[in-house]
């Protein structure tokens, strides 16, 4: 959810989403989502119940783990990425889609918001399963460039799927045209 940031006309080194494709799809549910049970410091959590303490969390070759602070998700990740198998590696973006609850990735004067991020590819990955959905306000992709949907599993019009290439950011969502709005994500 994004708190109001003065109206100010902040660019943040992001490009304006790019429009793609359209489709032309029933309007669909966007549920609260399905269990997702993730690892946080020796226990359980349900992403799309309640985050609780965490702050940060890797969605990663099926092993979802939170963290407190970004920086401990980054070093797990990375950690991960240097064991992963050669058959594993497939379908893997070492640098993941980092998605911020709040615009200005989080950063002052909203610091305490969420992050969520995905590192596999090849697949529609809803964000309602994380507790996520229609809550982000920023991004950074990373190594895989990445579609965006409003609805579940790719669907959604008002807006249309977007697709944005490896290496990017958006402080704003497109200049708020997509705040709160994501549903889910396609890593290639
Ligand atoms: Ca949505």
């Amino acid at each position: 959810m994004q708190r109001i940031l003065a109206r100010t006309g902040i660019t943040l080194g992001g490009l304006a989403l790019a429009v793609g494709s359209a489709t032309v799809m029933a309007p669909t549910a966007q549920s609260a989502g399905t269990s997702t049970i993730a690892r946080f410091e020796g226990k359980t959590i349900d992403l799309s119940e309640d985050w609780g303490a965490a702050k940060a969390c890797n969605v990663q070759q099926g092993v979802i783990e939170c963290f407190r602070t970004a920086e401990k998700s980054d070093a797990r990740a990375a950690q991960q990425a240097k064991t992963a198998s050669p058959s594993a590696a497939l379908g893997y973006c070492s640098t993941p889609l980092r998605l911020y609850e709040h615009a200005n990735f989080n950063l002052s004067p909203f610091p305490e918001g969420r992050i969520l991020s995905f590192y596999d590819s090849g697949y529609w990955q809803n964000l309602g399963d994380y507790g996520f959905n229609d809550q982000t306000s920023s991004y950074r992709t990373g190594s895989c460039a990445t579609s965006f949907a409003k609805d579940n599993d790719g669907r959604g019009t008002n807006p249309s799927n977007v697709f944005v290439g490896a290496w990017q950011s958006d402080g704003r969502m497109g200049g708020g045209t997509w705040n709160d709005l994501l549903s889910s994500v396609y890593l290639y």
